[in-house]
């Protein structure tokens, strides 16, 4: 009841997957809610557990009195829900997925119009909203003062992480992360087409030895920091490019032998032949990030 609790109100535009699991963390949290989305039934079984439907987003925005939450498919879909809503003086924070370019882009285009403006990029799948022990996380950039003020409601949802002053860098943090899972997952993907067809190889024992050597060999990114910013590519080298590329043969063999298409793996591989071969054998892999990034 908003006459009764301490706690900051909070405005949500978008009740999707990701949206009503915030909302229901926020509920939970004794937030008083007011929520809008699109399509207005989503909204019902929320209003049943204690939160305000309002009917536009104008509504919502109008009456709002703490944060303006944004949780929407893209960010066509943002500017679209706050076209002709009135953001004077109010607190808006987007957590729907864009590019560091559309936060940035955002960020003026809401400031412009007289509200602050905070982005977040949510690393958690909606099971984990408002569970601190699931690990789930937010990345927050951009306006501070707007962080540390409304912490206690962003922290009702995920732990945060405000990784700057920078709107777009929340995005970048957040993509950033999304890509290396997604490269993870093409060489589990790989990983799992070799063993398949084996019929005495079961595919759960498989995965625990798989999760294990992620899990090991997730520390060398460490590692290729510490390269990175020495600028010595060389620095503790364990196992030199010259070695990894020439048992890229070995990997590629194998999967012929198996009849598994090695196309997930190649261009990485064709990075590193190209730094063995402009004569940086014995460096780590660093050198591959130069060759993504023009050097
Ligand atoms: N779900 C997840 O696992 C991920 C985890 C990490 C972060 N993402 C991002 O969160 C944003 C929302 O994702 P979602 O899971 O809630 O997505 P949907 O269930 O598809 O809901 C989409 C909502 O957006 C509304 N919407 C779409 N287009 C428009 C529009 N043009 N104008 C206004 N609203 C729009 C849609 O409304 P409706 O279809 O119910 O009417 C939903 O409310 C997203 O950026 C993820 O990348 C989730």
């Amino acid at each position: 009841d908003i006459t009764t609790t301490s706690k900051s109100p909070v405005t949500l535009l978008g009740l999707g997957a990701m949206g009503t699991a915030l909302a229901r963390a926020w509920l939970a949290a004794g937030h008083p809610l007011t929520v809008w989305n699109r399509t207005p039934e989503k909204a019902a079984p929320l209003v049943g557990e204690g939160a305000r439907a309002a009917a536009t987003p104008a509504e919502a925005v109008a009456s709002a009195t703490g944060p303006v939450v944004l949780c929407l498919l893209d960010d066509a879909s943002v500017g679209e829900a706050l076209d002709g809503t009135d953001l004077k003086g109010r607190a808006v924070v987007n957590l729907t997925t864009a590019t560091p370019a559309q936060a940035r882009r955002r960020a003026r285009w809401v400031e412009e119009r007289g509200a602050r403006f905070l982005d977040g990029g949510i690393m958690a799948v909606p099971p984990m909203i408002g569970r601190p022990e699931t690990g789930g996380y937010t990345f927050y950039s951009g306006d501070r003062v707007l962080f540390e003020r409304h912490r206690e409601v962003l922290e009702a949802a995920t732990g945060v992480k405000f990784v700057g002053e920078d709107h777009g860098h929340a995005a970048l943090h957040d993509i950033a992360l999304l890509s290396a899972m997604t490269g993870m997952f093409a060489g589990i993907a790989h990983a799992f087409a070799l063993v398949r067809p084996e019929r005495d190889l079961d595919e759960a024992g498989f995965a625990a030895l798989l999760a294990d050597w992620l899990g090991a060999m997730a520390g060398m990114t460490h590692g290729m920091a510490a390269q990175l910013v020495s600028g010595d590519y060389t620095e503790g080298v364990t196992s030199n490019l010259a070695m990894m590329a020439a048992g890229n043969d070995a990997l590629l063999a194998t999967a012929a032998e198996q009849s598994v298409d090695p196309r997930l793996l190649t261009p990485y591989m064709e990075l590193m032949r190209r730094r063995v071969a402009q004569g940086h054998g014995d460096e780590g892999l660093a050198g591959t990030v130069d060759l993504l990034t023009g050097g």
